[in-house]
């Protein structure tokens, strides 16, 4: 059911760092044909650190943990994108399943992997008070005894919002040299963290102590290198577009993604690229931190 490379085996058996990342952002997270070169440069970003590597997803009726070249390839648009609820039944449907953040965290639990690096985590929806849509994302950072390193929650979603509901579940906010949450494209401007951090082993101390309590997940928010300022008036027009075009689920992320990238002509889709390799280098730093500790 659950099939590791031997890569990943080996690393985990020895105790050495290693870090999980999604196949959701791989599938559906770039226009068709560019994310797995996105997923490519995280796990470069990955080894560069010292860490190993351990992108995951579900492929010929197992959960895959670490993933050649040519199996990423199979992630395309097609991709079911699976969270934690969906693991089993892609497995035995033999679906191509792409796992979210929350789906990612699952895997991590049943296999011991800590560290997580993504582009921005799910959390509550902007509209909740008209539909509760929160992403599982948070339940299983609940759960799951994992750093993920983010550049806050994704873009499309209510910030605010999210930030009370992760101090509501007990979910410590890190920040990286930042007092506040990160905005996905924009650095400045989020609500405040629980706690700055400095360095990754401050946070891998922090995490580790976290762990000792009995505590679950954290998020540790890395600021965006390069800010878009202009980037919030896009974001309302696009979903206000797909409000519009009555495209809902699963299909608001893809859509408003590929409305920002058309209309800032590229400029989000370079950021993006850029924040999602940044942040699975910084997981490696702090899983090599917490390693050595
Ligand atoms: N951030 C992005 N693009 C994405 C995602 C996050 O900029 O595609 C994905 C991640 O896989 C995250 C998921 O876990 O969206 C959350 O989806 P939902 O809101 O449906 O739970
Ligand atoms: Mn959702």
């Amino acid at each position: 059911m659950v099939i590791l490379s031997r890569e990943v085996e080996d690393a985990l058996r020895d105790d050495r760092p290693v870090v999980a990342l999604e196949t959701t952002l791989i599938a559906h997270g770039f226009p068709p044909g560019e994310g797995v070169a996105v997923g490519l440069e995280s796990e470069r970003r990955v080894r560069e650190a010292g860490a190993v590597p351990a992108t995951i997803g579900v492929l010929d009726g197992s959960v895959r943990v670490g993933l050649d070249e040519a199996e990423l390839e199979r992630f395309d648009a097609e991709a079911r994108k699976l969270g934690a609820r969906d693991l089993a039944a892609a497995a035995v449907q033999n679906a191509v399943g792409a796992t979210t953040v929350g789906g990612t965290l699952a895997v991590c639990r049943r296999v011991g992997i800590r560290f997580m690096g993504t582009g921005g985590i799910g959390g509550v929806h902007r509209g909740w008070t008209q539909q509760p849509d929160v992403s599982a994302d948070l339940a299983e950072l609940v759960r799951t005894q994992a750093l993920v390193v983010a550049s806050g929650a994704k873009s499309i979603l209510d910030v605010p919002a999210t930030s009370e509901v992760l101090e509501t579940l007990g979910i410590p906010t890190l920040g990286f040299r930042t007092s506040t949450l990160p905005r996905f494209y924009t650095a400045a401007g989020g609500p405040p963290v629980s706690v700055r951090v400095e360095s990754p082993d401050e946070a891998a101390e922090v995490a580790r102590a976290h762990w000792e309590l009995g505590g679950g997940g954290l998020l540790l928010g890395n600021p965006p290198a390069q800010s878009l300022d202009d980037v919030d008036e896009l974001i309302a027009e696009a979903l206000e577009a797909a409000g519009r075009e009555g495209v809902g689920g699963q299909q608001v992320t893809p859509f408003v993604l590929g409305w920002l990238h058309r209309e800032s002509e590229g400029r989000t889709l370079a950021a993006n690229r850029a924040l999602v390799a940044d942040n699975a280098g910084l997981a490696a730093a702090v899983a090599v931190g917490h390693a050595a500790g």
